[in-house]
């Protein structure tokens, strides 16, 4: 495609795609400063927009130093997707410390006592491409020292498991029943080849090589090897106390910080992920919980959206991102922003939303 072509396509994206932050933020000055296999690196990294207008970011980072060596492009995206002030430094802070606050949802309402709660997190290796940009025999190799250490892990005492591949003839392979069934659980993750934006930005490429999930004992803890990161590592409870939770993924983190290799942290953008929607604590913590009367009965969640909105909340559907409200109103609610706040922070800002929420749909 000429200068001229792209220029004028992504013109015309942002003209009929406002919400296209890729096309509101390219520069084609910018674009033409750079040389010419930056040029082409750029274009990689805003396929996905551009092939598909209605995309919300626009943008997948290919390699871990991409945020830094185009910061004059990602940063307009950040300051715009996470809210941060034009004014204000891009800046992640750390914080797994929940001790000084409590999160308990039955102090809400005594009958949020058994809700189904996730809070995860992406990691991606240093020493490997993104997702997007990994060759076949790279998704396999990290896949192999992924399975190496879930081997030491499944000794553990609090996170031993079992490692569960889909790489064909792998030692680990499981059958199509079985991958189902964790899909049903909402344990593991649907067939990527199917997601049109993973798709062109190279992420779900060589489906289903070097892709699997580990499972802990009593199916609390999981780590997603292969997906939009190389690493989705999180807890799952049903239950209401957010601070037990927050501290299982956090002591199961720590466990595999020492088994696998340094993950690709930055100083200003905390820990890099292929998406930046997720950059930051890329900490997403949800919780499906029943809103009949706001969601109308999961048949209409524009109220609902704009509620949520107002309180720092998303909404997904039951089944994830892209999906639709389950029956009697069970949505998928979490906290939009990931960068410049800390997982402590982001566990108060769920609960304070949903409490916010709850006493809404009380009303
Ligand atoms: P991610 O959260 O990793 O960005 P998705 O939103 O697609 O990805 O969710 C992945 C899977 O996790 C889906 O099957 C979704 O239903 C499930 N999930 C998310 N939050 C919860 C929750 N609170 N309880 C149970 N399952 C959940
Ligand atoms: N469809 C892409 C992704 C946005 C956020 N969701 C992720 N990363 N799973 C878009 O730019 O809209």
């Amino acid at each position: 495609m000429t200068h001229s072509k792209l220029f004028e396509t992504i013109k015309q994206i942002k003209n009929t795609h406002p919400e296209n932050l890729m096309a509101r933020h390219f520069d084609e000055e910018y674009f033409l400063s750079l040389e010419q296999n930056k040029q082409q690196n750029l274009l990689k990294i805003i396929k996905s927009g551009i092939k598909n207008p209605n995309s919300q970011m626009g943008a997948y980072a290919m390699h871990a130093n991409d945020y830094e060596d185009f910061a004059p492009f990602f940063d307009k995206l950040l300051h715009d997707y996470h809210n941060i002030d034009a004014n204000k430094e891009i800046s992640q802070p750390s914080n797994w410390d929940f001790s000084n606050t409590s999160c308990d949802l039955k102090n809400i309402d005594k009958t949020l006592n058994d809700v189904s709660m996730r809070v995860r997190v992406a990691r991606n290796p240093k020493i490997f491409p993104l997702t997007g940009a990994m060759s076949k025999n790279e998704r396999i190799e990290f896949e192999k020292l992924a399975a190496n250490a879930f081997q030491t892990l499944a000794q553990h005492k609090d996170f031993g498991g079992k490692y569960l591949s889909l790489t064909p003839n792998s030692l680990h392979q499981i059958n199509e029943a079985e991958y189902q069934k964790r899909i049903d659980s909402h344990q593991m993750f649907k067939d990527m080849s199917n997601d049109k934006y993973l798709s062109v930005a190279g992420i779900s490429n060589d489906w289903p090589y070097g892709r699997g999930i580990y499972i802990s004992r009593n199916e609390d803890f999981l780590v997603w090897v292969g997906e939009e990161d190389n690493l989705r590592i999180m807890a799952m409870q049903i239950g209401s106390n957010l601070n037990a939770l927050f501290n299982r993924l956090h002591n199961g983190l720590e466990i595999l910080e020492t088994l696998l290799p340094a993950f690709a942290i930055s100083k200003k953008y905390g820990n890099i992920t292929s998406c930046p929607t997720n950059l930051g604590a890329s900490m997403r913590a949800s919780l499906h919980i029943k809103l009949p009367n706001l969601s109308k009965n999961g048949t209409d969640l524009s109220e609902l959206e704009r509620e949520a909105k107002s309180f720092g909340l998303a909404v997904r559907g039951v089944g994830g991102e892209h999906s639709k409200a389950g029956i009697d109103g069970l949505v998928d609610i979490s906290p939009s922003a990931r960068l410049g706040v800390s997982e402590m922070q982001i566990m108060q800002n769920l609960y304070q939303g949903i409490d916010r929420l709850w006493q809404l749909e009380k009303q």
